[in-house]
């Protein structure tokens, strides 16, 4: 079981300035600790950014059929983007959409999510862990939809 988690502009800064909104790990140790947990779950993940809207949607469009799920933090695309949302429908793979912050507890513009009603979830405010937590939620959600008696 293969899982893409994909992140878009300016997380590759991550770790870099804004700690206290967004933490102290880089995509790297996030990058890491994903990599630890998927082992112990017994799948394996992809870890890709990109600042580009659409660098976004052609790693979703390549994994299509190489694997199973998503775990999307898509940044501020999260509340612009009709191409992602479409990207996501159009795959069909299930999504989970994550975020660093707790984007209701921010400015109004980040309140609006143009992804979540195609997503299987959101998880947001745990900051790095929360990366762990969407991979345990997508690894069962997918587990169960493999296995009709659960
Ligand atoms: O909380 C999240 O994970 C966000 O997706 C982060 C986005 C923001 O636009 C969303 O509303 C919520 C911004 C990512 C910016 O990343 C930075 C990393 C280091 C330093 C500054 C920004």
């Amino acid at each position: 079981m293969k899982i893409l988690v994909l992140n878009g502009p300016n997380l590759n800064l991550l770790g870099e300035r804004e700690p206290s909104v967004y933490g102290v790990d880089t995509l790297d140790d996030i990058a890491a600790s994903c990599r630890a947990l998927a082992a112990d779950l017994g799948c394996a993940v992809d870890v890709r950014q990109s600042n580009h809207e659409g660098g976004l949607v052609d790693a979703l469009h390549e994994v299509r059929h190489s694997h199973r799920g998503v775990i999307l933090n898509a940044g501020a695309y999260t509340h612009t983007s009709i191409a992602l949302r479409d990207a996501i429908s159009a795959t069909r793979l299930p999504t989970v959409e994550l975020h660093l912050s707790n984007t209701h507890a921010r400015e109004g513009f980040r309140h609006v999510s143009l992804i979540a009603p195609v997503c299987v979830g959101v998880i947001q405010g745990f900051g790095a862990a929360g990366y762990g937590h969407a991979l345990r939620a997508l690894h069962t959600h997918l587990s169960k939809a493999e296995d009709p008696h659960r």
